[in-house]
């Protein structure tokens, strides 16, 4: 908590390298309630020739004692997060005694202890919540960690690297000791204790190596790790095949906490897993979760190198890692699964929450240049933002280039802590490029529009396309340079083959002409999405038409058909279209779509293009979110092609049943379409009937929770007698319930914020559980626009109450929540002035956290 009038921003072009450096780490760690003592002894060495002070980073840690070579030190500064030492020796080894309270600590932030277990998490900046320390990841050393505990209550004591010692007390407790051979910084250090079911597995790597694989759960728990362990032994091989990198450890653990902030945790050979995202069964579990459990797996997994092995020189280069990591994950999972659905899937995350960002008062570059919390910055711009640059360098160096330029990377830089630059240099000089306008991608926040316009001359055949790039200011920028942004285009010509290419915009305007055409073809720009830009072309209906059902490309076919539902519904509001799209145009879509559906037997994709963008993508598209208007627009489309096209769902919701479960694709695939039908069907006469049988009949959760969703969609009668069944069955797993809980927090119900007090009061919700508190809060402000955005600004004041509490206690996870209510500028005059009425209430309290005053004060700005 900070005195609001000293908080001060970090900017990214002050960056110094550090004075001192810290080569090894031995850490020992006692851990007893409600004191544990970690004395920590660190061999300090000058960094090159001055006379600046040893400043070590420390919060709320009461220091009991500190020593030079083993001399005691009496005289040092101590502030609220510092420990300051002066005149000390060029090379020394530092011991340091402090004593912390694991189980008081609520915010999950350094060392923490949950209902069982004891658990750490040190990114970005936990570790000086264990310990004083130079907390900055250029700072690299070789830790031994010892652990120290009660053997009864804590069997497994666990830290990075290998187990190389350990040992019974004569008072029932017991110890372990590690050591990591790779130096590291203090971010990726992890240390667990507790009880758990352990999973054990091999991987036998390229060069011959056996890997010891243990994924550590929950009591019980042991027959839902099975899924993370065979996803952990895909990644492996996957990394060797694609990028032919190996694991180094002879051990790799994952650990499965019930109470986490985000969603993993990639320490090195120790990964820290949120349970979410590690335990399935075909009953308690979906197919969403499944794919999710395997791509995030592979995501920590794939920072072993691109992260632990290469790490960041200053937490301003965080894309360095996350990006890149994201761009490997979602590669894989490309080739686990569909390579089409997942690009829609990655489209859609930037398109609804990326462009929200940056059209907010957190626009930020993927490298940011300004930092008040660093745990703010975890964002879909770092990430997903970051990832769509790293495959635009993809794009136009072309998978053996890139590979080149990966290589290039890792032999310039293993082992060492750099930056984006650095990325960037080596893509360039292994491939003899010029990258430095491409390079401003780094540094210029803002969604580009690329805006174009066509011309064809009949006489010469000749096709013109005439392309600008706006890039306009935004809330951290003014200025804007123009982009290098690489475009796939498709060329559709009737009775031919058509044809692609890439071109690379670079100018603020710039032509591509074709020639040779006996006819003006029908063009699909930014096919695969392969800019993060929004795009403005002029299509007709009939253009858009064709290239939803005869494009070569299943994303720009899937693309061109919400085009065509995103104009429909933005001209039933007052923002309006200049589209002319009737409701005419949307029925022969959708005949199309099923009539093509014969020869194309892709249920995943058939999915896709049959659904409605969501309400928060529509949001993005329009300058003023007429959220009460659209909503309503959505709802009676949703209608009008559930009763149009009964007979053809109802057709494809019987073709697509199966017995058993398995998570295969073909399986996925069929269970995603029919319950794509189930929610359709929902909306018409035999809604409530289809609805409450299949839920019966269910006996997997991708099932069972398709028919939860249909009902609430459709506001159907069996909707609550369903949501009790559920309650019932799962009483005693809240992982389970947290679908129930996210299922009513996003009803649009007329007395939803009794229901969320309701839900608050339940007896498996718990206001330290950031999962728990994601499902009813988070849900409600994010994804139930009726509630939240209620005009009478109730929804609004619901969440800054809440927020007032849960920033006491859980900064990080407040500040994410907030966001919605900080997104207050598309809005109505009415609800913006009931939006910042609450920040301001917010921004009022004394002791608010950096985390959420951040976000709070630039949204009011
Ligand atoms: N590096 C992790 C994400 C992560 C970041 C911060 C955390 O706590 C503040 C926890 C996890 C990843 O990318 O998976
Ligand atoms: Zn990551």
């Amino acid at each position: 908590m900070s005195d609001n009038s000293v908080i001060q921003a970090k900017r990214r072009l002050d960056y110094q390298p550090p004075h001192f450096f810290i080569s090894t780490v031995d850490l020992s760690v006692k851990l007893e309630d409600p004191k544990t003592q970690v004395k920590s002894q660190l061999k300090v060495i000058r960094n090159g020739e001055h006379r600046h002070p040893l400043v070590l980073d420390g919060e709320e840690l009461p220091l009991i004692d500190i020593k030079i070579n083993a001399n005691s030190v009496t005289r040092y500064e101590q502030t609220p997060t510092s420990l300051t030492l002066e005149n000390v020796p060029d090379e020394f080894y530092l011991e340091i005694y402090t004593e912390i309270d694991p189980a008081s600590n609520s915010s999950l932030e350094g060392l923490y202890k949950t209902e069982n277990a004891y658990c750490t998490q040190c990114e970005a900046e936990g570790f000086r919540k264990i310990t004083y320390f130079i907390d900055r990841p250029d700072v690299l050393s070789e830790y031994s960690v010892t652990i120290y505990a009660d053997q009864k209550a804590y069997p497994y004591l666990l830290s990075n690297g290998n187990k190389v010692d350990s040992g019974k007390l004569e008072d029932g407790r017991h110890w372990v000791k590690w050591h990591d051979p790779f130096k590291k910084p203090c971010y990726l250090f992890a240390l667990v204790a507790g009880d758990f079911d352990l999973l054990e597995d091999h991987f036998k790597t390229v060069s011959g190596r056996k890997i010891l694989l243990q994924l550590f759960v929950d009591k019980g728990k042991a027959k839902r790790g099975k899924h993370a362990l065979t996803s952990l032994k895909k990644s492996m091989q996957w990394d060797e095949e694609v990028f032919d990198l190996e694991y180094d450890l002879d051990i790799y653990m994952v650990v499965a906490v019930d109470f986490f902030n985000m969603g993993a945790m990639e320490n090195k050979g120790l990964n820290v897993f949120n349970s979410k995202f590690v335990l399935a069964d075909s009953e308690s579990a979906t197919d969403e979760d499944f794919f999710n459990i395997e791509s995030v797996i592979a995501h920590e997994y794939f920072h072993n190198w691109t992260g632990n092995r290469v790490t960041c020189r200053d937490w301003f280069q965080l894309s360095l890692k996350e990006g890149l990591t994201v761009f490997r994950d979602q590669q894989f999972s490309a080739d686990m699964s569909s390579r089409v659905v997942n690009r829609i899937k990655n489209v859609k995350v930037i398109r609804e929450h990326q462009f929200a960002e940056d059209a907010s008062a957190m626009s930020h570059p993927i490298r940011p240049d300004e930092v008040i919390e660093m745990n703010n910055f975890y964002t879909v711009t770092v990430y997903d933002k970051g990832a769509e640059v790293i495959r635009m360098l993809h794009t136009l160096l072309g998978q053996q280039g890139f590979k080149n330029g990966i290589d290039l990377y890792f032999k310039r830089h293993d082992g060492q802590a750099v930056t984006c630059d650095d990325f960037v240099s080596a893509m360039q000089d292994a491939n003899q490029v010029d990258l430095s306008q491409f390079k401003l991608w780094y540094s210029q926040s803002g969604t580009p529009v690329v805006s174009v316009k066509e011309r064809f001359d009949d006489a010469t055949g000749e096709y013109i396309l005439e392309f600008q790039q706006i890039n306009a200011p935004t809330a951290d920028q003014q200025q804007k340079q123009n982009l290098h942004i690489p475009i796939r285009l498709e060329f559709m010509c009737n009775g031919e083959k058509p044809s692609a290419e890439l071109f690379e915009l670079k100018q603020g305007s710039q032509t591509l002409t074709k020639s040779g055409f006996t006819e003006k073809p029908t063009v699909a720009l930014l096919a695969d999405f392969s800019a993060p830009v929004k795009l403005e072309f002029d299509y007709t209906v009939d253009a858009l038409l064709k290239i939803a059902l005869q494009s070569q490309d299943g994303f720009s076919r899937w693309d061109a058909g919400q085009k065509l539902f995103s104009e429909y519904l933005h001209g039933k509001t007052p923002a309006g279209s200049t589209f002319k799209v009737s409701l005419r145009d949307i029925d022969n879509l959708i005949n199309g779509i099923f009539n093509d559906k014969q020869a194309d037997t892709d249920w995943a994709l058939l999915a896709e293009m049959l659904t409605l963008p969501n309400i928060e993508t529509l949001a993005q598209q329009v300058s003023r979110y007429y959220v009460v208007e659209l909503n309503k627009a959505r709802k009676e489309l949703e209608s009008h092609i559930a009763n149009t096209f009964s007979a053809n769902f109802l057709l494809i919701y019987s073709e697509s049943a199966q017995s058993g479960y398995k998570y295969t694709a073909t399986q996925v695939n069929k269970r995603k379409i029919r319950n794509l039908c189930l929610h359709y069907l929902a909306k018409t006469d035999i809604g409530d009937k289809l609805v409450s049988e299949q839920f019966s009949a269910s006996s997997n959760m991708t099932d069972s929770l398709g028919a939860l969703k249909a009902a609430q969609s459709a506001l159907l009668p069996c909707f609550e007698r369903l949501m009790s069944e559920f309650e019932q069955k799962w009483a005693d797993d809240p992982l389970v319930l947290d679908k129930w809980f996210a299922l009513h927090a996003s009803s649009e119900i007329p007395d939803i914020l009794a229901r969320l007090d309701l839900l608050l009061s339940h007896k498996q919700f718990n206001h330290d559980n950031p999962n728990r508190v994601r499902s009813v809060i988070g849900t409600f402000a994010f994804y139930n626009p009726t509630g939240f955005h209620a005009i009478d600004g109730s929804g609004y004041k619901y969440i800054a109450d809440y927020l007032l509490k849960l920033d006491a206690r859980n900064p990080q996870v407040a500040a994410r929540i907030v966001t919605p209510l900080s997104q207050w500028k598309k809005m109505d005059e009415a609800r913006a002035e009931l939006m910042k009425h609450q920040l301001t209430r917010l921004l009022a309290q004394p002791n608010l956290s950096k985390d959420l005053y951040e976000k709070v004060s630039k949204s009011l700005s």
